[in-house]
């Protein structure tokens, strides 16, 4: 057994659990009237309802004590501090420090951070004050009217889903594009209705050496050159963000376009540093350092909030109450925002290369589950698709519900139908509709009672099903700051409890490494490799068919 699952928070969490498994939520509130006024926090505009969870005040203070073994107050301090937390990178992991709005310094090795975070902010914001007013031109002189962002994982998820979280903000006449996979129609369909004269591409990557972003750098920079015949039109329509300058250099972006991060960001912490660039030119600079404020906002909660008030601490443990105690594979999130469309994918990205791990800070293997399965569409839509497996399928899925009380865009009674229906799934997930009901339904409905027998088991919801929900006055800038933040730190919490580093990825360099090796026998380079059975009749199958 893990020194995890021997501790004596888990043994008590083990204990407690077959005291909850069996308790219904429905009877839980029946019991207890004053749950919404337990197990909900508020914090500025944001409110956490977390009371239709499977829990009661002991599991709270259970969870909460879990946290507390695992010393989270003391690992939050140390990330804060810009400590080598991700230790198999030997690296610091300060994504806070990018949207620290005090005059406090952050330091890594020595060093104060600050400055220069505050310097590549003040580049930011002259170069997109200047392509937005159009003192920046394109190589023919006219103003520019697309953005192209070309990045891949971390380099394109934040400042995708921000884009298109805040496009209610944009400038007029000035859109954002994000080309990231490799695949040759992401590019050439994003380009079809370009016009090279007025297009800006910003290259992003933390490495600059990215076989996606490279090749897709390579085949824009070809577009714009052959359609405005002259190699000097880079300077002027291209940019960089990377903590690579000889790289970039080398790829002939101008070193005033270049805009500089660091190694103590991780790729998918990375939104708030230069790779917001497209943020910022997209909905300006002063929107972007309200972002940057929401997610200091967040911070600050978090480092002082008790364990108890803390809504990215709860979040995380009650995520590993379901994942460890329960069994649940999965956590859905759903957004009831249309504008928070991509924010499901992002996140999938935040939490399942954070906490994807099986060997904890030490190697050691894991006895206990780690980060589950994240998913998620906007409401409506999932509703008409795939909720039924949440109400009536076999298994759990916890599930956040993010909502904003008032629409950017109000028409008629849109908003009141689309807050009914969240409102009403939440409530349906967890009363569900016994047999009783069921059966009473039906006889109102007339149904003989053969009929009625063979349709009463599905009719059925057993309910019981943990939801969360995030309501919001309205989606801005500041607001989308704090949720992301939320949810970065509530990754935070559970890779601490599971002892995990949640700042590297190995995962994801196999692939590559054999991709790298398939490259050159899919060109016929080489001949063919002894790869399994499998792979070499898929290899030869295309150079027979190709
Ligand atoms: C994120 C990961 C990964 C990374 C991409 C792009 O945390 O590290 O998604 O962001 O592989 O890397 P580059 O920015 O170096 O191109």
């Amino acid at each position: 057994m893990s020194k995890l699952t021997r501790s004596a928070a888990w043994q008590a969490l083990s204990a407690h659990y077959s005291i909850i498994q069996p308790l219904h939520m429905r009877q839980m509130f029946q019991d207890n009237p004053k749950r919404f006024d337990e197990f909900s926090l508020r914090l500025d505009t944001l409110l956490f309802d977390y009371s239709k969870n499977r829990i009661n005040a002991e599991t709270v203070r259970l969870l909460v004590e879990l946290a507390r073994q695992a010393e989270v107050s003391k690992h939050v301090e140390h990330m804060f501090a810009g400590e080598k937390i991700n230790v198999t990178e030997q690296r610091a992991a300060l994504h806070t420090a990018l949207r620290n709005r005090s005059d406090n310094p952050v330091y890594v090795d020595g060093k104060n951070v600050m400055p220069d975070v505050r310097r590549v902010l003040g580049l930011m914001r002259r170069f997109s004050d200047g392509i937005r007013n159009g003192q920046h031109l394109g190589h023919t002189g006219k103003q520019i009217t697309d953005i192209v962002n070309i990045g891949i994982g971390g380099s394109d998820l934040g400042p995708l889903m921000v884009c298109e979280a805040l496009k209610h903000y944009a400038k007029a006449n000035l859109r954002a594009h994000f080309v990231s996979n490799v695949d040759g129609t992401h590019l050439v369909e994003t380009l079809k209705n370009l016009d090279a004269e007025t297009t800006l591409f910003i290259v992003s990557s933390k490495t600059f050496t990215t076989q996606e972003t490279m090749t897709n750098a390579g085949s824009a920079r070809a577009w714009l050159v052959e359609k405005l015949g002259n190699e000097q039109a880079v300077t002027k329509h291209f940019a960089a963000v990377s903590t690579n300058l000889t790289a970039t250099s080398k790829f002939g972006i101008n070193p005033q376009n270049v805009f500089e991060f660091w190694d103590w960001v991780g790729g998918r912490y990375s939104l708030w540093s230069a790779i917001g660039l497209p943020i910022a030119l997209y909905v300006g600079m002063d929107r972007f350092e309200e972002l940057l404020g929401g997610g200091y906002a967040m911070d600050e909660h978090f480092r002082n909030a008790p364990l108890d008030k803390n809504i990215p601490v709860l979040m995380g443990l009650l995520g590993i109450w379901y994942a460890d105690f329960f069994g649940a594979g999965a956590n859905a999130v759903f957004p009831y925002d249309q504008y928070l469309r991509r924010f499901p994918a992002y996140l999938q990205q935040l939490e399942m290369e954070s906490n994807g791990k099986r060997v904890d800070r030490d190697g050691i293997g894991v006895d206990y589950d780690t980060g589950m399965v994240v998913w998620g569409e906007p409401g409506t839509n999932g509703q008409h698709a795939f909720y039924q497996l949440l109400h009536q399928g076999t298994r759990m899925i916890p599930s956040d519900f993010l909502a904003p009380l008032h629409s950017l865009n109000p028409i008629g009674e849109h908003h009141a139908i689309l807050l009914a229906n969240c409102f009403a799934q939440t409530e349906a997930l967890m009363v569900g509709k016994t047999a009783e009901e069921a059966r009473a339904e039906l006889v109102t409905q007339g149904l003989q009672r053969k009929a009625l027998e063979a349709l009463l088991p599905h009719k059925i919801f057993p309910g019981n099903k943990p939801t969360n929900t995030l309501l919001f006055d309205q989606l801005d800038p500041h607001t989308l700051g704090m949720l992301i933040a939320l949810y970065e730190h509530k990754v935070f919490v559970q890779s601490v409890v599971w002892n995990i580093n949640p700042f590297d990825q190995w995962g994801v360099e196999l692939g590559k490494q054999l991709a790298g090796k398939i490259l050159p026998e899919l060109r016929g380079a080489v001949p063919t490799a002894d790869h399994d059975a499998s792979t070499n009749g898929l290899i030869a199958y295309y150079h027979n068919h190709h």
